[in-house]
């Protein structure tokens, strides 16, 4: 098949999904074309039949907003025409299903027929979707695709709850892991720099958005440290990095807490956690929290939304309300102190992402989805 993938470029989960779920393709023999305005930031190497064309947005006096939405849609009309392209795949919403569809009727004019599949994400449903701004656009863009998928059962359910999109046909498709790449006996663990004193790692890594709160990283991990000897470890960066060195101070924890900033190492950082913290407001699916399975790290996060289909309460790692950080730390403690408890949440964890989550079982259910709305 011929496939175009309109995605952010950026660090962040949908742009990592989908820059590896275009890489997959390209293995399995399909010929892939990332549409965006920088490069994917996992897109760094040569592969074979995989193909980057930048959008550019023209500079006018008039426009205080450039139209990005516009050149991304005459991007994708151009690539489709030139390289006869079956499917787009939009990842996020906004804004890349609504210029998908512009691009797709342009083309019908001129009897190209372009099949727009759109994947859903998260907060392009849960919180910018359903801005008022956005509302209507978004759910237009979901109804007029020619499928959607979403990252889990709790973000299609709150597709139609939020939006009640009636004519849509929502499939749930995961998000997925390489567990050879996600593998902690493949690195050697930075252990030392990072915990120089031999204490466990706790490990948060995110974009610092509002929706991560950050502030009950710290707080959870204040908890832990009260009896457990432990170094916090943040990787990202975003909007809330400074309130997260706020509460570090307040708590007087500067020496316990390290910040690494931006790394795409994620896999090697993780292979030497002992513990992942993801206390989200709300996660979609949460897939830094599958790749810390997937390394063997046993997770504390928030129920009550997509973590729940990926961390098995009680198994993998243990969930509490959001905003629950004593409870949240309890169990910290508990599998930090309880070898034989640690050990088997490891495993355990390792085995749910390998067996529920593995790129050789999440990729045919796209390429089939894709045949499907093809009609072959
Ligand atoms: O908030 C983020 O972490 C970024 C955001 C994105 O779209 O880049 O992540 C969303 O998509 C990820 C990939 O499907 C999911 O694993 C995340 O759970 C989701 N984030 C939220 O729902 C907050």
């Amino acid at each position: 098949m011929r496939i175009g993938i309109a995605c952010y470029p950026t660090y962040g989960g949908s742009g990592a999904v989908a820059t590896e779920l275009g890489l997959q393709l390209a293995e399995r023999g399909h010929e892939v074309h990332f549409i965006s305005y920088a490069q994917p930031f996992r897109l760094t190497t040569f592969r074979d039949r995989v193909y980057f064309h930048e959008v550019e947005v023209p500079h006018y006096p008039l426009f205080e907003y450039p139209p990005y939405s516009l050149a991304l849609a005459v991007q994708v009309g151009e690539v489709a025409r030139q390289h006869d392209l079956e499917v787009l795949h939009a990842h996020y919403a906004i804004p890349h299903a609504a210029a998908a569809w512009m691009a797709e009727q342009m083309l019908l004019d001129e009897g190209h027929e372009l099949k727009i599949v759109t994947t859903l994400h998260g907060t392009d449903i849960t919180l910018v979707g359903q801005d008022p701004s956005f509302w209507s656009i978004t759910r237009f863009s979901v109804e007029r695709s020619d499928g959607v998928t979403a990252v889990s059962e709790y973000l299609r359910d709150e597709t139609y709850r939020a939006f009640q999109c009636r004519r849509a046909d929502i499939r749930v498709i995961p998000n997925f892991i390489d567990p050879d790449v996600f593998d902690r006996t493949k690195y050697e663990c930075h252990g030392d720099a990072l915990a120089p004193g031999g204490e466990k790692i706790v490990m948060h890594i995110s974009n610092f958005r509002p929706v991560k709160r950050v502030g009950d990283v710290v707080a959870v991990f204040a908890g832990i440290r009260d009896t457990v000897s432990a170094r916090l470890v943040f990787v990202g960066d975003g909007p809330e990095r400074a309130h997260a060195w706020e509460e570090v101070t307040r708590r007087g924890l500067q020496d316990d807490v390290v910040f690494l900033g931006k790394l795409e190492s994620v896999a090697e950082l993780l292979s030497c956690a002992d513990l992942f913290l993801l206390p989200s407001e709300m996660e979609s699916f949460g897939l830094v929290a599958l790749e810390a399975m997937a390394s063997g790290v046993p997770v504390i996060g928030a129920s009550g939304s997509g973590l729940n289909e990926v961390v098995e309460d009680g198994q993998t790692g243990y969930l509490h309300p959001v905003g629950d950080v004593a409870a949240m730390s309890a169990s910290g403690t508990r599998l930090l102190t309880d070898t034989d408890l640690w050990n088997r949440m490891s495993e355990a964890a390792r085995q749910r992402a390998v067996e529920r989550f593995h790129v050789d079982r999440v990729i045919p259910m796209y390429e089939a989805f894709y045949a499907e709305v093809l009609g072959s």
